[in-house]
């Protein structure tokens, strides 16, 4: 074949092999239906409450399990926890720091997830608290010295993966400490890559492995994977803060963002010990439909993250419509405890209609169990938060982040449902 005709072929065949370019036109989404959340799979309706928290929901809790998260091990593992310090000092006085470090089990080689605590000094009683993972290790939260800094893998290639002095409060912006302290809240926080790394390495570094079986290697088609640990860390977490004497657990409201923020929807429907639950950004996965065309995929995250979800999930790439499930039913396992979701006006990645759409999909359920659900029925406009029913959402201005004005609406309504 002469060369140009085989560079013309390559190229051909290149571009055959592209993926689908990302659909951003609101009018180039295609029509869908979505599962009903309040009929069982067999088709049979659900008639009442007790109805749906005996069949439905762990009907639905083993679909999201079995096909897009992963099983979580039901094996509990013996949490070691160590003091490593104490500071009634902190932040000017304004609170009490502790550092604990939560071995996940007995061996002394037992990998370990550092909880950083932030308690609000002056308080009567025990304190309600957000709980929350970071991306760059507890340091980057605060600019603040004592902060141990993680020994885990960090994405930072230029620094060959290991966490730095100089990250110190680097993601401070997200983590508006003394502002969520001074209206009476706990902040709690771990890095998730202390649960499990986030790089797809066959499930031989993080927690997967202390559930092998004998002679297992990976987790099976239908276990857990990246999503599902940082899901189990959560939970683990609230294991401590149960134990923690000034911290009300029955209080504790959990948030994420982005990956994390689906890996907290995740760790809110399984574990309902979390009172309230904030998705942020969470998008594909998280929040935002599946069936919705409209910025990223699951063939593309999938893709992109091959770890996040579990080996049956890959067989929806391109095939939203098959799924069993859809988004809105993740949701709507939160219910009837307060669930928030929000999105931002430059997010489009995520699709924040579709992630509106997913809360206002779960709002059936919140009325069957005798809650005002989501009190608004269009997306809201920007800046314009519904915050008074007990599932509240808003979109901001600017781009996937969180900032103060994020916190300052969890705050409110957090402040709706546990300060009566
Ligand atoms: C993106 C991914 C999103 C979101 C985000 C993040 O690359 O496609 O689903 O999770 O990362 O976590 O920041």
């Amino acid at each position: 074949m002469p060369r140009y005709l085989f560079g013309t072929l390559f190229l051909l065949l290149s571009l055959a092999a592209q993926p689908p370019a990302f659909n951003y036109d609101e009018a180039k989404v295609p029509k869908y239906t979505l599962p009903d959340p309040l009929v069982m799979a067999d088709g049979t309706p659900v008639k009442d409450a007790a109805m749906w928290t005996k069949k439905r929901r762990p009907e639905i809790l083993e679909l999201f399990a079995e096909q897009v998260y992963g099983h979580t091990p039901k094996t509990r593992l013996k949490l070691r926890t160590e003091v490593l310090e104490i500071d009634k000092t902190a932040h000017g006085g304004l609170a009490t720091r502790k550092q604990v470090r939560v071995w996940f089990g007995p061996a002394a080689d037992a990998p370990f997830m550092d909880l950083l605590i932030y308690m609000p000094n002056g308080m009567k009683g025990k304190v309600p608290a957000f709980l929350g993972l970071n991306f760059g290790g507890n340091h980057t939260i605060q600019p603040d010295t004592e902060i141990r800094v993680t020994k885990s893998w960090v994405s930072s290639k230029a620094n060959n993966f290991q966490a730095s002095e100089k990250d110190r409060g680097a993601g401070s912006s997200r983590w508006p400490v003394d502002l969520v302290l001074k209206r009476g809240y706990a902040v709690v926080t771990a890095y998730y890559g202390d649960i499990d790394p986030d790089f797809d390495d066959g499930f031989k570094n993080g927690v997967q492995p202390l559930f092998y079986k004998p002679g297992q290697t990976k987790p099976e088609a239908n276990e857990w994977g990246s999503l599902g640990a940082w899901a189990w860390g959560l939970s683990r977490a609230m294991d401590v803060l149960e134990k923690e004497k000034e911290i009300d657990s029955t209080r504790v409201v959990l948030h994420g963002h982005s990956r994390l923020g689906k890996a907290t929807l995740w760790a809110g429907a399984q574990d309902q010990r979390f009172a309230i639950v904030i998705s942020n950004d969470s998008g594909e996965g998280g929040a935002a439909l599946a069936r919705r065309k409209f910025g990223e995929t699951t063939a593309r995250i999938n893709t992109s993250f091959p770890h996040w979800f579990d080996g049956n999930f890959k067989q929806y790439n391109d095939k939203e419509d098959t799924i069993p499930v859809d988004q809105h039913m993740l949701l709507a396992l939160i219910a009837p405890r307060p669930l928030y979701v929000d999105s931002a006006v430059e997010d489009a990645w995520a699709d924040p209609r579709g992630e509106f759409l997913g809360a206002l999909g779960a709002d059936p359920v919140y009325r069957l169990l005798g809650m005002p659900g989501l009190l608004v029925t269009e997306h809201p406009a920007v800046e314009k938060p519904s915050l008074d029913g007990t599932i509240g959402y808003h979109i901001r201005n600017g781009k996937h982040d969180v900032t103060d004005y994020d916190w300052t609406q969890w705050m409110n309504f957090a402040d709706r449902h546990l300060k009566k």
